[in-house]
């Protein structure tokens, strides 16, 4: 598990895999409204603020929530040729601040369009969801959700899509009502990309071959070839490379890069 993980900042380093998406809020105004889904629209409300709380997060989303079944939506725009499902987790800062905000399931829904209707109530858009067995944050909190629950449906949302995520709470709009809002905030909301499908379609200009011990890339003149370890250690590179190359390497996984594109190769 740890290879994959440091092969996934490796290639993110390099600038490989630009597929991650994150939404930083920076760009937006304080105030800036964002839509929501729930019973009613005046159930809730996500608008950017600055960041209440110690850290760095500068904009964050600020959630206030008046009734169950209420969440926030963002517009995310999938990188070109890819679907929803070549993404495994949403990942964000969290921080639970007030009300009915303890002990929840935290839930990622998706939709094709502007979603309506009531958040965390239809199992068909639901991406995956995870169990916060917390009360109020004391700091902001560092949330990983996986997302593969969902495929088959995941696959069929490409190009912008809409992601509502966030909690059930009651609120002093519900038919039981709490004495108050929830409050919760949000920022440096990340969909990250799953890898191995992502290594699987980034095809080299030339053909690689390996032997025990070695690495050969025959590629087209003009070549610009570097060859790394898994550890993000440059092992080889030579520019305006061109014909057979033939590198000694150790045994072990590398990441061997030709122009612009990279194939993973496993050396005996
Ligand atoms: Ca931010």
């Amino acid at each position: 598990m740890k290879k994959i993980y440091t092969l996934i900042a490796f290639l993110f380093c390099l600038g490989l895999l630009s597929a991650q998406i994150t939404e930083d809020f920076e760009d937006m105004s304080i105030n800036t409204q964002l839509s929501g889904i729930g019973w009613s629209p005046d159930h809730i409300t996500a608008e950017i603020v600055a960041n209440p709380f110690s850290g760095s997060q500068g904009n964050v989303l600020q959630v206030t929530t008046a009734n169950y079944n209420a969440a926030p939506v963002l517009e995310i725009t999938l990188e070109a040729g890819t679907t929803l499902s070549d993404y495994n987790s949403l990942q964000f800062q969290g921080y639970f601040a007030s009300g009915d905000i303890g002990w929840k399931t935290i839930y990622v829904e998706a939709y094709p369009s502007v979603p309506t209707g009531q958040f965390a109530n239809d199992e068909n858009v639901r991406l995956g969801e995870w169990e916060r067995a917390k009360g109020e944050s004391s700091g902001w909190e560092a949330i990983d959700i996986p997302i593969n629950q969902n495929d088959t449906y995941s696959e069929t949302l490409s190009g912008t899509i809409y992601i509502a995520f966030g909690i059930s709470a009651n609120g002093t709009m519900s038919d039981n009502p709490a004495a108050e809002d929830a409050v919760w905030y949000a920022d440096d909301i990340t969909l990250s990309p799953d890898v191995s499908t992502f290594t699987k379609t980034i095809k080299a200009d030339a053909e690689i071959s390996t032997a025990p011990g070695n690495v050969t890339i025959a590629s087209k003149s003009g070549s610009n070839i570097a060859i790394y370890s898994l550890s993000g250690a440059k092992v080889f590179n030579q520019d305006n490379a061109g014909g057979n190359i033939s590198v000694n390497v150790a045994p072990g996984l590398y990441i061997v890069v030709v122009d612009n594109t990279t194939t993973k190769v496993v050396v005996q």
